[in-house]
């Protein structure tokens, strides 16, 4: 179906945004007119002019938009946020018919934009790979539904499934290899935040960064009740902006924030409502146990990436059990798998 080779072509170009549009989703535009693409446009970074805009400005003779198709992966918005509505923009350029592959779920959009284009007379498909253009902004629709950042957990496992040795201090075992710590740094720089708990975040003085990857770094946060880091912890660095949720308030320093949560209530409700309100829209989860653990019991997990080494450690942590595994792929990267799971939440 040439609709669908179009919208396919503008989940491709959506995808150049990853890394650098959130809190915004991926968008990607095509611009239709005589069977042959005459503009093509994505969204390129937050703040940045969206995927339309960039279709509309790649058009060599504009002349030809009065009789062209525009397709976008999301409905065009129809409000005043960082940059103009694309809605008012299709309209006053005349483009007559709109492809669209799924409604925006933000508030301020959510149909408006198609009603927008319908109320001028212009003729509005919705719908065209619903599915593939749903989940290209996967994230961007469970921050927005689900009022809480998309959840990923994240734990490497020995073959006969410990997450690490029994240690209070001493160095973790290592499961990952050069290739698939590659492969987590790539999903580090996905994420906008990223968490461990008191445990993993004393014993192993984790920096989480993004180093064997190229990317942004997302914003550390870590569970420290009692203030028991020590100052040279290097998320205590303040080298990347770094939330510390704590019992009591103490001052922060560049880079360093504490937030004081009640203890006497469940904290996870308080910590993503914290990261929902910071527009956190992803957050991956790195361990330990017991916080991962607290997730999964919880039932609140989009995405479980499990990095099973062909390692054997004998003893120590047993890995978490996920009680709803919902969807399961594996794929092999040498002597490491990767096993993921998915639930669809929205
Ligand atoms: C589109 N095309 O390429 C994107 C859209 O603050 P702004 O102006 O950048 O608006 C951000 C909102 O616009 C975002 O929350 C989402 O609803 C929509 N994103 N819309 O028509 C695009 N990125
Ligand atoms: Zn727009």
């Amino acid at each position: 179906m040439e609709e669908e080779k179009y919208m396919r072509r503008c989940i491709q170009l959506a995808r150049n945004g990853l890394c650098n549009v959130s809190p915004n989703p991926m968008v990607g535009a095509v611009i239709v007119c005589d069977e042959q693409i005459i503009g093509e446009g994505y969204h390129v970074r937050c703040g940045e002019a969206h995927a339309e805009v960039n279709a509309i400005r790649s058009v060599k003779d504009p002349s030809l938009l009065k009789r062209s198709t525009i397709y976008v992966s999301l409905e065009p918005c129809s409000h005043h946020g960082k940059t103009p509505p694309c809605a008012d923009l299709i309209i006053e350029k005349q483009i007559p018919k709109i492809v669209i592959g799924c409604q925006d779920p933000f508030s301020k959009v959510a149909g408006k934009g198609i009603q927008k284009l319908r109320n001028a007379g212009r003729e509005v498909i919705v719908g065209v790979l619903e599915k593939e253009c749903r989940e290209l902004i996967q994230k961007f629709i469970t921050f927005h539904t689900l009022h809480r950042p998309y959840i990923v957990l994240k734990w490497a496992e020995s073959a006969d499934g410990f997450i690490d040795l029994e240690r209070t201090e001493g160095h973790p075992v290592l499961l990952s290899t050069p290739l698939t710590s590659m492969l987590v740094h790539k999903k580090r720089a996905e994420s906008d935040a990223i968490m461990v708990g008191t445990r993993t975040a004393l014993l192993d003085d984790p920096a989480l960064t993004v180093r064997h990857w190229y990317g942004h770094n997302p914003v550390r946060i870590a569970l420290d009740r009692n203030h028991s880091l020590p100052q040279t912890s290097h998320l205590l660095d303040g080298s990347v902006p770094t939330l510390i949720f704590t019992e009591c308030h103490r001052p922060g320093k560049k880079n360093l924030e504490y937030i004081p949560l009640d203890y006497q209530t469940d904290i996870l409700p308080q910590i993503l409502a914290t990261l929902y309100q910071r527009n956190l829209q992803s957050l991956m989860v790195e361990g330990g146990k017991i916080l991962l653990e607290s997730f999964i019991c919880s039932g609140i997990w989009d995405e479980i990436i499990i990095e099973r080494s062909d390692k054997r450690l004998y003893s120590g942590v047993k890995a978490p059990e996920i009680s709803d595994k919902i969807s399961y792929s594996e794929e092999k990267h040498f002597a490491t798998t990767f096993r993921h799971y998915l639930k669809r939440n929205t």
